[in-house]
């Protein structure tokens, strides 16, 4: 069989560390993620995989990502893009978690050639994989092992060295579709500037953004992106003032520390460096730059987020609108995708208010985007500010052939084409994300303020549990149950009976050794309690 030989030679470089307790490595919510010591391994076996999926998919482009997005420093992860940029298809998970698992070379080898059998793959025709990396040092390890594997499969490959992670999605989506009528845009970083520049100019249409926007880049790749970005913005066309502050990426040791889109989200506060100024419009990215939060701190009433169920919500309205005024009401399906964490009074004002329907999915974008895609246009967003807007070739096509009847519908259908290009339809993105977000507050001529006003949240926490080992804890319902440990999840119900229009649920992470506890009350103060209860039934059943 092909390239045996060369796998079991390169990989003895790479070895794979075997985890304490016969634990496996698993493909979590965003890949393989965890302390970067033990993934150089990982990196090239995923390298492997990489590389049959490419010639799986008549030899397009893959991609593979080198992040541990929001975690500390000391981590790093591992993730498959798909051809359209979207997340590796579920079913390959698995084969993800087979050759990693593989406990020596030979049954390296031996795996490799059973999948390249067994899923009917040809491995003398072309692959191709493309690759970048975020700003952690251990990054350069973990991509000559990826290149190292690419190698020994005879895979052509691309190194584009730092990224975000969205620019790697929109890469692996331009390589694919170049020279064809579906173009994604140019390929090349510069392209993926060009194209958001232009279509924030378009969708702007001269309205005026009022103030400065201060980004905390939570000293991630994002800081640096976002700098090459703004370059791009035609200064007489759009006056978008904007103060990046926390872009230090030269000492990762600092890399998400006390800043970042998961603090602000998490903590609930404004990052304390550099002290946030009282009514200074802020949002924070997270360590990878596909996650936003929005807040500013009022001088009388303090902290103030608008975290992605926010996003969502203002991002269907004003879609919802535009369509409306299209006139395609009937003829565009607008719908709502969630996780468990959406604060409740979002997810009712999405049903009563803006009256679209709400799916609730598992945590984890993978999941989302799948469930968006059934719409003509799907609005995704995890609590946690990671999320885009999906619209279907379809409703694109629609929106630039529909001949308008008015002014107004003529303005409504270049704006949606405008955002079709503007957001990124690949995967949640900071920096698009962003300019959606100063888009529709320009068109509406609304401050922060304004936003919040929309409607009240729940008083809402979550906490982080650490326990000996995470796997225990199984759910079903989305996420919003425990399945086991046994007497769990009774406990937690019997919990949440002591609070008022309270709700709570917990589940494993995905991408840290931990558990997440969420908890939703009418007040602060019994959604604190609550979440701690919670906390201390996990902490118990977990040790
Ligand atoms: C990743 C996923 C997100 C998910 C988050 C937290 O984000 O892409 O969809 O919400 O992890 O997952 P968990 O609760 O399982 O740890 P990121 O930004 O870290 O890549």
């Amino acid at each position: 069989m092909a390239h045996n030989d060369q796998i079991a030679e390169a990989s003895l470089k790479h070895p794979i560390v075997p985890l304490d307790k016969g634990q496996l490595y698993k493909y979590g919510t965003a890949g393989f993620r965890m302390n970067a010591d033990l993934l150089e391994g990982v990196a090239f076996r995923v390298g492997l995989l990489a590389a049959l999926r490419s010639r799986k998919l008549n030899s397009q482009a893959i991609g593979v990502m080198i992040t541990a997005s929001h975690n500390p420093s000391v981590d790093n992860g591992v993730k498959i893009v798909d051809p359209m940029g979207d997340m590796l298809e579920q079913d390959w998970e698995r084969f993800a978690t087979a050759l990693v698992n593989a406990p020596s070379n030979e049954g390296l080898v031996e795996i490799y050639n059973c999948l390249a059998t067994d899923l009917k793959i040809d491995l003398k025709i072309p692959a191709k994989v493309i690759y970048g990396r975020d700003t952690r040092p251990s990054g350069h390890k973990l991509i000559t092992a990826l290149a190292s594997a690419l190698d020994a499969t005879n895979t052509e490959h691309v190194d584009y060295k730092l990224l975000t992670t969205p620019q790697l999605h929109y890469l692996v989506r331009a390589t694919n579709s170049e020279g064809t009528p579906l173009s994604y845009g140019k390929v090349s970083e510069v392209g993926y500037y060009e194209k958001l520049a232009s279509a924030f100019v378009r969708a702007m249409k001269g309205k005026k953004i009022d103030g400065t926007l201060t980004v905390d880049c939570a000293n991630g790749v994002g800081g640096p992106k976002l700098h090459e970005f703004l370059k791009y913005i035609p200064k007489d066309k759009v006056n978008f003032d904007v103060k990046v502050v926390n872009d230090d990426v030269l000492r990762p040791e600092v890399l998400n520390l006390d800043c970042g889109a998961d603090f602000v989200k998490t903590k609930q506060r404004a990052p304390p460096n550099p002290k946030t100024q009282a009514g200074a419009r802020s949002c924070s990215y997270d360590g990878d730059a596909d996650r936003i939060i929005y807040y500013w701190v009022d001088p009388e009433t303090g902290f103030f987020m608008l975290d992605g169920d926010r996003i969502s919500s203002l991002a269907a309205s004003f879609i919802g609108d535009l369509v409306e005024s299209a006139g395609l009401r009937d003829d565009i399906r607008i719908g709502v995708v969630q996780t468990a964490y959406a604060n409740g009074a979002s997810t009712n004002y999405i049903t009563q208010h803006l009256k679209l329907p709400v799916t609730c999915t598992p945590t984890g974008v993978k999941h989302l985007h799948h469930v968006a895609q059934g719409f003509d246009i799907g609005v995704y967003f995890e609590a946690n500010g990671h999320g885009t807007v999906l619209f279907s070739p379809d409703a694109l096509d629609y929106f630039r052939n529909k001949a308008p009847q008015s002014p107004a519908q003529k303005d409504a259908l270049e704006t949606l084409v405008a955002l079709g290009d503007l957001i990124n339809q690949t995967v949640g993105d900071a920096i698009s994300d962003m300019l959606l977000v100063e888009v529709i507050l320009a068109h509406k001529s609304w401050t922060l303020r304004d936003w919040v006003m929309t409607y009240s949240d729940l008083p809402n926490r979550l906490v982080r549990v650490e326990v000996g080992n995470k796997d225990l804890f199984q759910t079903t319902d989305a996420e919003r149950r425990l399945s086991s440990p046994e007497g769990a999840q009774d406990e937690i119900d019997n919990a949440v009976k002591k609070y008022k229009d309270a709700r709570s649920f917990a589940r494993a992470s995905g991408t840290e050794n931990a558990c997440r506890v969420y908890a939703e009350a009418a007040t602060r103060s019994e959604a604190n309690e609550l979440a701690e209860r919670v906390a201390r039934i996990i902490e118990r059943y977990g040790q």
